[in-house]
C-alpha cells in the first residue's frame, strides 16, 4: 500500500523527474567524479556516505547507536536510531522527502528541516550518489508510528515508497547492493578498513556507538566489533599512544576545547618517547589529511606557548634561541578536531581545510588553555620542556655530522678520512670491514693485530670515557659521531646512500662492560635514527670478545659466556687453568687477532632492527631523570645480540 498523501510518482514524470534521471545518469556515467575511484576505495566510499548521514543525525543529538553489516552477495546494511528521514511531502518537489534524498543529486542535508547546522562538505550529499551506483537499494524509515519502504535500481524507483508496518521505534535503514558493473575491480569489502574508518568516526563523536558486524556466510569468519569513546578524541590518543608501543611522558592526555559562534574545537594531546610526531586532524570528522588552517594554528600556537611558557618561567634564559617547532612536536601525539557550518575544503585530494577563522580559534584555545594548563601543571611543563631541549641537541648533532660530510665530499676531491681511521688497503666495498673500537690502547692493539688489506679500525674517543659521568646524551650531543659517519661514506638522514658505504661489515667492538654497554647502545641508537638502512640491510655487528681462555698443556678453548667456560672445563676433564680477559685493551696483536678479528675463528652477532630499537629504549632511559632504570642497566649490563654469524 502506498501512502494517503502521496500521488504516485510515475503519475508525476514532469521536468523534476526528467532532471532526477538526468542527474543520477551522469553519476553512473562518470561515478569518479562523484567518490573519487571505482576502485577499493570508492566502493567503500559507499558506506561512508551513507554512515555519514547517520553520524549527522547523532551529532544533531537525536541518535545514538549506528549499526554496519556486511551480508552476503556484497550487500550492506546500515542502521541507526535516529528520527528517520522524513516521509512528508517535499514543497518543492511534491514527492516524499526520503525520495529526494535518494533520487536528486547533491540534494542531502539541505532537506527537511534545514539540515544540519554542522554538516561537512561532504556529508549528507552522498545518498543519491550511492543509490545510482547500487544494482539495488531499499530504505526503511520508522517514525514511531509507521515502517515505510522505498526500492530503487540503479537509482531508479521501483516501488512506491510504502507503508509495510507499525512500529513505536524511531530510525533509518538503508540496504543496498554495489553494482558490479560500476565497482569492476571488486566489490568486496574489506572488514579492517571498514573497522578502521568507523573506530575512527567512534572516537570523534563521543557517546556515538558504532557496530560493526561480518554476515557474510560464503568465504568469511562471522565476526563484530563495537566502538564507544566516552572520551571521545581524548581516548583516540590514547589508542594512537598504544599503537605506537612508546611510553607517554605526560600522566594523561591533555585535553583542550572551545567554541565560538557556530565553530567549535577540540583538541587532545600527549608527548611521547616516540622521535616521530603523530598530528591528526578533522574537520566535521572528515580527515583532513593534508591539513590545513586548524592544523596548522595548532602547531603554530603550540610553539609559541611552550616557548613563552619556556621564557616567562625561566627555563629559557634571555638570549636563547627559541624551541623549534619541529623539537616541541618530537614525540607529539595530537587530534585536533573542528566543526564547522561552512567547511571549505582546497587542494586536490579535498582533504585540506581552508576556513581562516577556524585557524584563529585553534590558536586562541593553545595560547589560552595550553598555557593555563602549564602554569597549573609545572612538572608537566618541564617534561615538555626538557623533551624539546633533548630533541633540539640532537638535532643539531646530526646537523653537524650532516655538514662535516657534505664539506669533505666536495666536487672532484675525495672524502678526507678522519685521521684517526687506519684504513685497509683493499678499497671493494664487498670485501672490507671496519671495526669501531672502543678505547685507543685497544685501537693500537687492533691495528697491529689486523688483517690490513681488508680490515679498517676506527678508534672512539682517544681515552676512554667514563660515561656514567659524561652521560649519554653528553656523547650524542657533541661531534664526536662525525667521524665514524665519514669513514662509513653514507651520509646520514635523508642524504643517506647506501650505494656510497664503503664496508661490508661493520663491527662494534666494545668491552663487556658497563661503558662497553653505554657505547654499544649509543652507536646502536645512532645508526637506528639517522642510518636504520644499514641495520636493515644487515650490515652491522657485534664482536664478541672472549671472556675466559680455558687451557691445558697445548690446549686452549676461548669461552664467550660463562657457561661456555665451565663446559670447557668439563670437556678438559678439570685440572686446568684460566685465564680472564680483562677489556680489549688489555689483549695484545695476536690475541686480539685470534679471538675477535680472524674471519675463521672470531664470533660475530648481526644486529637487526628489534635489537636496536632496544638500543634506542635503553638510549632514552640512560637520557632521562630516572635513577633506577639507569641504575639497573649498570648492573644487568645489557648485551644487544641475536643470529649468530661466524
Ligand atoms: F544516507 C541516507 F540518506 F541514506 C541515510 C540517512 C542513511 C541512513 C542509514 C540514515 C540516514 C538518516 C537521516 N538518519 N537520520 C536521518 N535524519 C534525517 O534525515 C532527519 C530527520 C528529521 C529531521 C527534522 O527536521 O525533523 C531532519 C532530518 C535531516
Amino acid at each position: 500500500m502506498s501512502i494517503e498523501t502521496n500521488t504516485p510518482i510515475t503519475e508525476n514524470y514532469d521536468e523534476n523527474s526528467i532532471q532526477v534521471l538526468e542527474g543520477l545518469e551522469a553519476v553512473r556515467k562518470r561515478p569518479g567524479m562523484y567518490i573519487g575511484s571505482t576502485g577499493e576505495r570508492g566502493l567503500h566510499h559507499l558506506v561512508y556516505e551513507i554512515v555519514d548521514n547517520s553520524i549527522d543525525e547523532a551529532l544533531a543529538g537525536y541518535c545514538d547507536k549506528i549499526v554496519v553489516e556486511l551480508l552476503d552477495d556484497g550487500v550492506v546494511r546500515v542502521v541507526d536510531n535516529g528520527r528517520g528521514i522524513p516521509v512528508g511531502i517535499n514543497p518543492q518537489k511534491g514527492i516524499p522527502t526520503v525520495t529526494v534524498v535518494f533520487t536528486i543529486l547533491h540534494a542531502g542535508g539541505k532537506f527537511g528541516g534545514g539540515g544540519y547546522k554542522v554538516s561537512g562538505g561532504l556529508h549528507g550529499v552522498g545518498a543519491s550518489v550511492v543509490n545510482a551506483l547500487s544494482s539495488w537499494l531499499e530504505v526503511e524509515v520508522k517514525d514511531g508510528k509507521n515502517v515505510y519502504k522505498q526500492r530503487y535500481e540503479k537509482g531508479v524507483i521501483v516501488t512506491d515508497l510504502e507503508k509495510i508496518g507499525d512500529t513505536n521505534e524511531t530510525g533509518t535503514t538503508v540496504t543496498f547492493k554495489p553494482d558490479g558493473k560500476i565497482f569492476t575491480d571488486t566489490t568486496v569489502y574489506d572488514y579492517d578498513t571498514l573497522k578502521t574508518r568507523l573506530r575512527e568516526q567512534a572516537f570523534l563523536n563521543a557517546g556515538i556507538r558504532i557496530e560493526l558486524v561480518d554476515k557474510r556466510t560464503d568465504v568469511f569468519e562471522p565476526k563484530s566489533d563495537e566502538f564507544y569513546y566516552e572520551g571521545g578524541i581524548r581516548s583516540y590518543v590514547d589508542f594512537l599512544l598504544e599503537g605506537m608501543k612508546k611510553e607517554s611522558l605526560n600522566s594523561e592526555v591533555i585535553y583542550l576545547s572551545g567554541a565560538r559562534g557556530d565553530e567549535t574545537a577540540e583538541i587532545a594531546l600527549i608527548w611521547s618517547t616516540a622521535y616521530d610526531t603523530k598530528v591528526m586532524s578533522f574537520a566535521n570528522t572528515l580527515h583532513t589529511i593534508d591539513g590545513g588552517t586548524h592544523e596548522q594554528g595548532f602547531k603554530q600556537s603550540l610553539a609559541n606557548t611552550v616557548n613563552k611558557y619556556a621564557f616567562d618561567f625561566k627555563h629559557l634564559k634571555e638570549g636563547n634561541p627559541r624551541l623549534k617547532g619541529e623539537d616541541i612536536t618530537e614525540g607529539l601525539v595530537a587530534v585536533v578536531s573542528v566543526k564547522l557550518a561552512d567547511a571549505q575544503f582546497e587542494s586536490q585530494t579535498k582533504a585540506k581545510l581552508g576556513n581562516t577563522s577556524i585557524g584563529k580559534l585553534v590558536r586562541d584555545i593553545v595560547n589560552d588553555k595550553l598555557y593555563q594548563f602549564l602554569e597549573e601543571h609545572p612538572q608537566e611543563a618541564k617534561i615538555i620542556i626538557d623533551k624539546s631541549i633533548a630533541s633540539s641537541n640532537a638535532r643539531e648533532a646530526a646537523q653537524k655530522a650532516r655538514d662535516a660530510t657534505r664539506n669533505k665530499s666536495g666536487i672532484g676531491g675525495r672524502t678526507r678520512m678522519p685521521e684517526k681511521l687506519k684504513d685497509c688497503i683493499s678499497n671493494d666495498p664487498e670485501k672490507t670491514e671496519i671495526f669501531i673500537v672502543e678505547g685507543d690502547s685497544a685501537g693500537g692493539s687492533a691495528v697491529e693485530g689486523r688483517n690490513s688489506t681488508y680490515q679498517a679500525i676506527l678508534p672512539l674517543w682517544g681515552k676512554m670515557l667514563n660515561v656514567e659521568k659524561a652521560r649519554v646524551d653528553k656523547v650524542y650531543g657533541n661531534d664526536k659521531l662525525t667521524p665514524v659517519v665519514i669513514a662509513l661514506g653514507t651520509g646520514i638522514g635523508e642524504n643517506f646512500d647506501i650505494t656510497r658505504l664503503r664496508y661490508d661489515k661493520i663491527v662494534i667492538m666494545a668491552d663487556a662492560d658497563v661503558d662497553g654497554s653505554h657505547i654499544r647502545t649509543l652507536l646502536l641508537t645512532f645508526f637506528f635514527r639517522y642510518m636504520p638502512e644499514l641495520i636493515e640491510t644487515g650490515h652491522i655487528y657485534l664482536a664478541q670478545p672472549p671472556l675466559y681462555r680455558v687451557m691445558k698443556g697445548k690446549t686452549y678453548f676461548d669461552a664467550f659466556t660463562e657457561e661456555d667456560r665451565d663446559k670447557y672445563i668439563e670437556q678438559l676433564g678439570g685440572n686446568v687453568e684460566i685465564q680472564r680477559y680483562k677489556g680489549l685493551g688489555e689483549m695484545n696483536p695476536d690475541q686480539l687477532w685470534e679471538t675477535t678479528l680472524d674471519p675463521e675463528r672470531r664470533t660475530l652477532l648481526r644486529v637487526n632492527m628489534a635489537d636496536a630499537e632496544l638500543a634506542d629504549e635503553t638510549f632514552t632511559m640512560l637520557m632521562g631523570d630516572e635513577v633506577e632504570p639507569r641504575r639497573r642497566f649498570i648492573e644487568e649490563n645489557a648485551v644487544f645480540a641475536t643470529d649468530l654469524d661466524i
